[in-house]
């Protein structure tokens, strides 16, 4: 075991640069969101500093709004697509002003990343100190979501690009893009020279990807103009669960830290209506699970995907709601032949186990899984996950996503020593 962690803590210094951390070598070259926080979680295992700078660094480039963008440009590289140039998100009159950064987010981890960093810390006071200097930031980005994001006040906010889930080529999408008429685009694709094409999405999805982008920047990313006219408009259980669960982190630490009555009693409020609609509106009794709503077509996404589970993590459902997701876990992921948890329901026609999103395990989402089954005290289940997850690693090495099934012997696929691979083997194993 002690090898595998010097070698995770190797990646994470290899991909380490000057303030911050890149996904993997080649392939993803810049900061982006999500990926900061659960490298920090890494970090904070053994250099507390970077951890810490890290997630300050992803801040720095928030917008005025309180927005933070998923991908900020560090670098002039050209090696990845769609780079600056594309994104200008100077359109936006709240962008950044120092960074050149993306015009659409991803899901908002940064609440309770910043508790888990407080949980490892071995100096709290120290790390609380840290925490009190960011925290407001943090406040303000779930500020922006539930006043932009949530048309129809709900306490549900919405994703209008698929790279929002973080998710990016999930079945899920399917319907939505394929009913869009997108141009054919002349571009030139970067992720398929660094990797086997056949593993990322096609030509046509990323044209899907592009027109929606094209629709927010004719609009200079204006929140009212994209919740009227983007045609992709999402309540993803992923990225409310992560929201939700940031929320009860936030109350958390502005308890510790002490002050701000004001901004306890307006998450409490965020929360519980929060809370409520998820259990109304995403959970879907017939498949047993949590699911999509298609909010701009006003329809659910009838189908299961990793992020189904999620709400675990969030403790989202009550006990007994609980039991019964986790049997559909076990009884469309779970098979024997299977690591969990593949991404998509491998009992699904779309189910595609080397594809990106449409099948492989990803090491984020099993890490969640993981936490949330903990805390429900499902604990063989969640030994499972955590077995899996190292066996994956041992066997193929720090990969970006694998093969579930068991029989494929070389399961490893995208990126190579892959950061938040390293980063949360690191927690797992702590
Ligand atoms: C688009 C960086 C990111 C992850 C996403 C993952 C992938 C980007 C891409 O890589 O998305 O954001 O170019 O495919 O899907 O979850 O944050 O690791």
């Amino acid at each position: 075991m002690n090898e595998l962690k010097n070698k995770a803590i190797e990646i994470l210094n290899a991909n380490w640069r000057d303030g911050f951390s890149i996904p993997c070598e080649k392939l993803y070259p810049f900061q982006w969101n999500w990926d900061s926080g659960f490298i920090a979680i890494g970090f904070a295992h053994f250099d507390m500093p970077k951890a810490e700078e890290e997630i300050s660094t992803l801040l720095d480039a928030q917008w005025g709004n309180g927005f933070i963008p998923h991908i900020v440009f560090h670098t002039e590289t050209d090696t990845y697509f769609p780079g600056p140039d594309y994104f200008c998100s100077e359109l936006h009159p709240d962008a950044s002003k120092k960074y050149k950064t993306s015009g659409i987010t991803q899901p908002p981890v940064l609440g309770f990343v910043l508790a888990e960093i407080l949980r490892i810390s071995t100096d709290k006071k120290a790390t609380l100190k840290f925490i009190e200097g960011v925290i407001d930031k943090v406040y303000d980005n779930h500020t922006y979501f539930y006043t932009k994001r949530d048309p129809q006040n709900e306490g549900l906010v919405y994703i209008y690009h698929n790279w929002e889930s973080g998710t990016d080529n999930s079945p899920m999408w399917d319907d939505i893009i394929h009913n869009m008429d997108s141009p054919d685009y002349e571009f030139e694709r970067r992720d398929t020279t660094h990797v086997d094409a056949s593993q990322r999405p096609s030509k046509r999805e990323y044209d899907h990807y592009l027109h929606i982008l094209e629709i927010a920047k004719e609009h200079n990313y204006s929140d009212e103009k994209i919740a009227e006219l983007s045609p992709f408009l999402v309540q993803d259980p992923l990225f409310n669960s992560m929201l939700i669960k940031s929320n009860e982190s936030l109350i958390e630490l502005y308890t510790l830290i002490g002050g701000s009555q004001n901004k306890i009693k307006q998450l409490e409020t965020w929360q519980e209506k929060a809370i409520k609609s998820f259990n109304n509106k995403l959970f879907d009794e017939e498949l047993g699970a949590y699911i999509h709503y298609d909010l701009r077509n006003e329809r659910k996404i009838k189908h299961i995907s990793s992020s189904s589970f999620t709400p675990l993590f969030a403790n989202i459902p009550g006990k007994e709601r609980a039991e019964k997701l986790v049997q559909t876990l076990m009884s469309r992921f779970g098979n024997e032949n299977q690591y969990l948890c593949a991404s998509f329901d491998p009992e699904s026609e779309l189910y595609k186990p080397k594809k990106y999103w449409r099948g492989p395990v990803w090491i984020n989402l099993n890490w969640i899984l993981y936490n949330g089954l903990v805390q429900y005290g499902f604990e063989d289940i969640s030994k499972r996950v955590k077995d899996d997850t190292v066996e994956l690693i041992e066997e193929n090495g720090f990969y970006e996503y694998f093969d579930a099934r068991k029989e494929v012997s070389k399961g490893g696929y995208g990126g190579i020593n892959f950061s938040w691979t390293a980063s949360l083997l690191l927690d797992l194993l702590n």
